[in-house]
């Protein structure tokens, strides 16, 4: 026996019952669904600020890389043992003491953004006995060499790390590969030995080696709010991986991904990295409308930020209260030598009686 099917068209239904609804009715519906948007839109509001994003290309490498590195109108330059193929952008192949990075040749000028990276990790050593792993950057300098996964040290900006091998072997409080965050003053170092505890903001551990399915990072900043999230699992889902507040970025600084190959190897792949602009609704109170003469990136209430500056020479206030003093203790000792000039002359006029 076929089965009745009875196609469902509401709104079809809807017109067919309402003959009368005419232009009117339309207006006051238009009213009504208005009033339960903007009741409803604080609720909304609280769950995301972030009203409406967009992919920014000029801030983006996808698929298909057609010139990349190479020709002019290109936005990217490659460096070191980085090559292009068809389906990604390999940092590092898997072999011994290799230096790769990508750098967007355009500075960063977006101020509330969010940055996805589809990346792949992968190689045939066992597991720790591969890296070192590789690194997203929003740096001020670029296309430098150095010992931090591909770029120099002491950098100032931005840097997400994905650490494949545990340097630090005795501490067994996570496992790797650890994905972190560390903010650069270009006084800060980072120190492999310790895998970059010392100046960790925040981390989590990320299964996203040798994954069979793609691995990614996310990367949002807004409000000098800085999150990062993950989705390795293969669950198209993103877990926190680091939340920090009070993050001042200067503007103007280069997005790049870099990576570093020693003893111990992998395959450090790109395949895109999005920019999406973000626009946010910005209060008086959100207290962030300097934020364009930030020039030293700082993590507010943390005492590694406070760098000690020394002065040169003495200050005003400095000199007025070495002044005083100088004479308050000049002006002792006067009324000490007038004391004992006196007795000694009184003792001696007694010696003549
Ligand atoms: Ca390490």
């Amino acid at each position: 026996m076929a089965a009745t099917v009875i196609k469902s068209d509401p709104l079809g239904s809807f017109w067919l019952l309402c003959p009368m609804f005419h232009f009117e009715n339309l207006r006051k519906l238009t009213c009504l669904f208005v009033s339960v948007c903007i009741l409803i839109s604080p609720s909304l509001a609280d769950e995301q600020d972030f009203m409406e994003d967009f992919l920014k290309r000029e801030y983006s490498l996808a698929k298909p890389y057609h010139g990349l590195g190479f020709s002019s109108s290109s936005q990217w330059d490659l460096m070191g043992t980085a090559m292009v193929t068809p389906e990604h952008v390999r940092l590092t192949p898997d072999m011994q003491s290799r230096q790769g990075a990508v750098w967007s040749r355009v500075p960063l000028l977006v101020r509330d953004w969010e940055l996805r990276v589809h990346f792949k990790i992968h190689g045939v050593g066992k597991k720790n006995f591969n890296g070192d792993g590789m690194a997203i950057w929003l740096t001020k300098d670029r296309m430098q060499n150095g010992p931090v996964f591909g770029n120099m040290n002491n950098f100032i900006g931005l840097g997400i790390f994905v650490d494949t091998y545990p340097n630090a072997d005795k501490s067994h409080d996570r496992a790797f590969p650890y994905v972190s965050v560390m903010l650069g003053n270009g006084t800060l170092s980072y120190d492999h030995d310790s895998d970059g505890r010392p100046t960790e903001l925040g981390g989590c551990t990320a299964m996203a080696r040798n994954a069979v399915h793609d691995t990614f990072l996310l990367v949002r900043y807004s409000k000098q709010r800085l999150t990062l999230l993950v989705d390795v699992d293969g669950k198209q889902e993103w877990k926190d991986c680091a939340d920090i507040t009070g993050l001042w970025l200067p503007a103007g600084y280069f997005l790049g991904a870099s990576s570093a190959t020693g003893d111990l190897s992998d395959n450090h792949d790109i395949i895109s990295i999005k920019l999406y602009q973000l626009t946010v609704e910005r209060t008086p109170e959100d207290g962030d409308q300097d934020q364009d003469e930030v020039t030293v990136p700082r993590v507010d209430n943390m005492e590694q930020f406070h760098v000690e500056v020394q002065e040169e020479g003495m200050s005003g206030v400095q000199f007025f209260f070495t002044l005083v003093f100088s004479i308050l203790g000049l002006a002792v000792l006067a009324v000490v030598g007038l004391v004992l000039y006196g007795r000694w002359k009184e003792n001696r006029r007694k010696r003549f009686y």
